[in-house]
């Protein structure tokens, strides 16, 4: 350990979320964060500090303030145009979620206005609602696509995704989700259009570079467990890892199937089954549970949280962020959700905001825990407690953002 080390904080209480550290939140009170370039250098206690970290030319005093690691929204649809504000008005008249679906609206209807929009005005869209995102501490946001279809409006909403991550504070990863619904043009043709899609448009994404997960939405009003495994076995074929929206409306077995590719999550989860449930368990595949979703669709079911905590299956919380089942723009809501509606507890929240769900995009080893060698994505909250962050709503306590070691400013322009 000799070192150059750029910054510290000191006086601060770590929530460092690292598994084993044997405390509530992986907590240290008293502690210290060292940093060097963009990656964490040391966490520790205040009186074991090393000599490198006190020769830190950058010293900051954290007053006290409570540190977590960067949050990490895994789940989003923030690539899109157009609003569904209609579709809750029929919503609330009685029409289902599913019942609006099939007569061409729902998810269509936000296909036919993101295939208007340009690429432009999809990431100035996207942008506008990642503000309200970065204000909470989120550092890292998954985007999928989904609302193009067609070859060129999958790449231009992914294309839009990415630029979100050059023009704004944020890692963008983004996830290729042609297989959301069918496209218009092979309606009563879903098998055709997987033929499509795993001829042409997933290949074209991974080719350029766009895509670093493969999703899918498996159900009743989308696709079967056998089309979803043919878009898996086109996506293993190209090297990109999967992920399933999974059990959100019916039993499907999509979870156990997504386990079966190792997938990477297992996303909704409300109406999963114990043996997929154990499947998940076996694969090390995380629960990503959204509760925006199960209120925006008033969903009676709760997903199995006692049987993922009973298999050791890890559970990540993110918002769905999307324009028909959850129109959400707050993950501390989401926090509060999880433990009023699931009856998870605050720290469990909290790790699925973080660890779990960096684990749900592949990126355990990079972020989602202060620990030496991590990105130094990390938030210091004017709270008293960790449990405050999924205790209160309507409250934002994030006072500042450290993204890659450095101090974080508003939430940037288009470029
Ligand atoms: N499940 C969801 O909750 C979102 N996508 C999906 O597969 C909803 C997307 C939408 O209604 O626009
Ligand atoms: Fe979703």
């Amino acid at each position: 350990m000799n070192a150059e080390w750029d910054a510290l904080w000191v006086n601060a209480r770590l929530a460092t979320m690292a598994p084993g550290a044997g405390t509530p939140y992986g907590a240290i009170e008293a502690g210290a964060i060292a940093v060097a370039g963009e990656r964490i250098a040391w966490v520790g206690t205040m009186d074991s500090l090393p000599e490198a970290a006190r020769r830190a030319p950058r010293r900051h005093d954290a007053g006290g303030a409570w540190i977590t690691p960067g949050l990490v929204d895994c789940h989003t649809h923030l690539v899109y145009a157009g609003s569904r504000a209609e579709e809750f008005e029929q919503r609330l008249e009685g029409v289902s979620y599913e019942e609006i679906a099939r007569r061409g609206g729902g998810i269509l209807s936000t296909v036919e206005a993101t295939r208007a929009a340009s690429e432009d005005d999809l990431a100035a869209l996207a942008l506008s609602r990642l503000h309200a995102l970065l204000a909470e501490g989120v550092t890292t946001v998954e985007i999928k696509s989904g609302y193009g279809l067609d070859v060129e409006t999958e790449l231009r909403q992914l294309r839009a995704a990415r630029r979100v991550g050059r023009s704004a504070p944020v890692d963008v990863v983004a996830t290729f989700l042609g297989a959301h619904v069918v496209p218009p043009e092979y309606r009563g043709r879903t098998d055709a259009y997987v033929d499509f899609l795993c001829a042409e448009s997933l290949p074209a994404a991974a080719e350029e570079g766009l895509a670093d997960a493969v999703d899918a939405f498996c159900e009743r009003i989308a696709f079967s467990p056998a089309q979803t495994e043919r878009i898996f076995e086109t996506a293993a074929g190209l090297g990109l890892p999967v992920k399933l929206h999974a059990e959100q409306l019916s039993d499907q077995g999509g979870a156990a199937l997504a386990a079966r590719f190792r997938a990477l999550s297992a996303d909704h989860l409300e109406y999963v089954s114990d043996a997929s449930v154990e499947a998940m368990a076996g694969a090390g595949t995380v629960a990503v549970l959204l509760p925006g979703a199960f209120y925006f669709l008033r969903e009676t079911r709760v997903p199995p949280v006692e049987r993922f905590r009973a298999h050791g299956v890890p559970i990540a919380i993110s918002t769905d962020s999307n324009p028909g089942s959850s129109p959400v723009g707050s993950l501390l809501l989401m926090l509060s959700m999880a433990c009023t509606f699931f009856r998870m507890t605050p720290e469990e929240a909290l790790a699925g905001v973080t660890r779990n769900a960096a684990a749900a995009l592949g990126r355990e080893a990079q972020i989602g825990t202060l620990e030496a060698g991590k990105r130094a994505d990390f938030v210091l909250w004017d709270i008293d407690h960790p449990a405050e962050l999924a205790y209160r709503v309507g409250f934002n306590p994030c006072r500042e953002v450290i993204r890659g070691g450095r101090s974080r400013s508003g939430g940037g322009d288009v470029r």
